[in-house]
């Protein structure tokens, strides 16, 4: 059984009034992505791999120096899926609920969060990933490079922002901290991050 490129959570044209072209995600989602889909597909054709779920192969090619394309892909897979449900048209604001109570446990206020994730996502030098994740009941902001990502580790992902350039160029150029503060003002799902936050 391939593995499939899940559909869009918006329209390609949903977030051009907050800061996202429909140009971007026709590169970033119908070439970038779809591309680690195809590259995917053709590294574990007729392999065992190829019947594993994308979350079993991405655990069991991680540090493993002859998976290193298979991991690479099947995460980049993966972690693009999980970035567009990060997003939403007129998303943004603060948390509610639990979410927020435990932000502010843990980071001390709202505020301090979103200067550590800007931060961290500012700062990943070259491509990789900031991430707010669950780390065994707290929360934590972390950066990733190039495809590595929480799960890997074990670790339970809320929420995330992609840093290569690719995810930005079309909107921003090189501003990459316009980008992470349009993301936190505009975009943000935080109803994806709660969701995330319940699962066991
Ligand atoms: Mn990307």
């Amino acid at each position: 059984m391939a593995f499939v490129q899940d559909p869009l959570p918006f329209e390609i044209n949903a977030l051009e009034p907050h800061g996202m072209k429909a140009e971007t995600f026709e590169y970033h989602y119908g070439k970038h992505h779809k591309a680690y889909v195809d590259n995917l597909n053709k590294l574990t054709e007729g392999t065992e791999l190829a019947n594993k779920s994308l979350e079993e192969v991405i655990k069991t090619s991680f540090n493993d120096s002859s998976k290193a394309g298979i991991f690479n892909n099947a995460a980049q897979v993966w972690n693009h899926t999980f970035f567009w449900n990060s997003l939403k048209p007129a998303g943004g604001g603060a948390p509610t609920g639990d979410l927020a109570a435990k932000i502010d446990k843990d980071f001390g206020s709202f505020d301090k969060f979103k200067e550590e994730f800007s931060n961290a996502a500012a700062t990943q030098f070259g491509s990789g990933w900031s991430w707010l994740i669950d780390d065994g009941g707290t929360l934590k902001v972390i950066k990733t490079p190039n495809a590595e990502n929480p799960l890997a580790h074990g670790k339970k992902a809320l929420l995330t922002l992609d840093v290569w350039e690719h995810a930005y160029y079309i909107d921003y150029r090189n501003a990459r901290p316009a980008f992470i503060k349009n993301f936190l003002d505009n975009l943000v799902n935080w109803d994806f991050a709660a969701e995330n936050l319940a699962k066991a």
